[in-house]
């Protein structure tokens, strides 16, 4: 397949590039953290979407060697992020695949790279979705249960989009739940996304677990999901994915 070939090649000429997008304080918007977002910037297709190539790297098994390099660079871009963060407990935010969990190494490699780059478990945050965890549930909860020994922090991603069974919020030490953008969008039009978010956020609360509400796009859903003391917010509200250089320029 030509394509995965391209990965490959793009692996080994640095055409991959992580954007960071920010992750704030819902009542004063203050950064808290950032999300990475991979993309791929490729010679003759231009800057191609995640979603148009890990799906394949899912299948041929590089996905392991991108979240490696996910890791990784999110790790190295850290001092920077860090420094355009106004938080308390300020973090960078990756996106973990199923087929990264099951490498023999995975939990070792984390630890490896957060000793390498001198950071604290909790500021590296991993965010699962709940079609990962109930894939392989066997792998998911040896593999999550060693990240959370080592310190971890995991935040379940598209809350709400998979099979939204609810027993792995009881069965994992999950700290933050996202809400799917698909929930976040029509909040102020109907009337089941209200209480769909509004109950999932008591829920959160209720098993100590914080709220990020993705996809916030206005002012209005923003002050709609204070009152309803949603926690974070990330969307073009606040800020779109940033290139590392420009975020060192806001600095
Ligand atoms: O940034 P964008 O909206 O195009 O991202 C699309 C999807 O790709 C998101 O669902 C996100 O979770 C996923 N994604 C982005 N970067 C990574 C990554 O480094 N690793 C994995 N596994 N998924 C990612
Ligand atoms: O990992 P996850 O599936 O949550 O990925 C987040 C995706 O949502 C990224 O592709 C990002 O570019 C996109 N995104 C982030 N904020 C907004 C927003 O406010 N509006 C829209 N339409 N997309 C967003
Ligand atoms: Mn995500
Ligand atoms: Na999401």
């Amino acid at each position: 397949l030509a394509l995965a070939e391209d990965i490959a090649h793009a692996l080994t000429t640095d055409q991959f590039e992580m954007h960071y997008q920010p992750i704030c304080v819902l009542q004063d918007g203050r950064v808290a953290g950032f999300e990475a977002l991979i993309r791929w910037n490729h010679p003759r297709e231009g800057m191609i979407s995640p979603l148009d190539f890990l799906w394949l790297a899912e299948q041929t098994g590089q996905i392991r060697a991108i979240g490696m390099w996910t890791l990784e660079r999110a790790c190295r871009d850290w001092p920077v992020l860090r420094q355009a963060t106004d938080h308390s407990s300020p973090f960078v935010s990756v996106n973990l695949s199923a087929n990264q969990l099951t490498g023999d190494h995975f939990v070792h490699d984390v630890k490896l790279i957060l000793e390498r780059h001198h950071m604290t478990a909790e500021e590296l945050k991993m965010e699962l979705t709940e079609t990962i965890i109930i894939g392989r549930p066997e792998i998911a909860s040896q593999v999550l249960n060693n990240l959370i020994a080592l310190g971890g922090t995991l935040a379940l991603d598209d809350f709400g989009t998979g099979y939204s069974g609810l027993d792995y919020l009881q069965r994992y030490p999950i700290a933050t739940v996202k809400i799917d953008r698909a929930f976040i969008t029509p909040l102020l039009q109907t009337a089941p996304s209200l209480e769909i978010v509004n109950k999932t956020i008591e829920l959160a609360h209720s098993l100590g677990m914080n709220v990020v509400a993705e996809g916030i796009e206005n002012e209005e859903i923003r002050q709609k999901l204070t009152q309803l003391r949603c926690d974070f917010g990330q969307g073009w509200l606040f800020g779109k994915p940033l290139a590392l250089d420009d975020i060192r320029k806001r600095l």
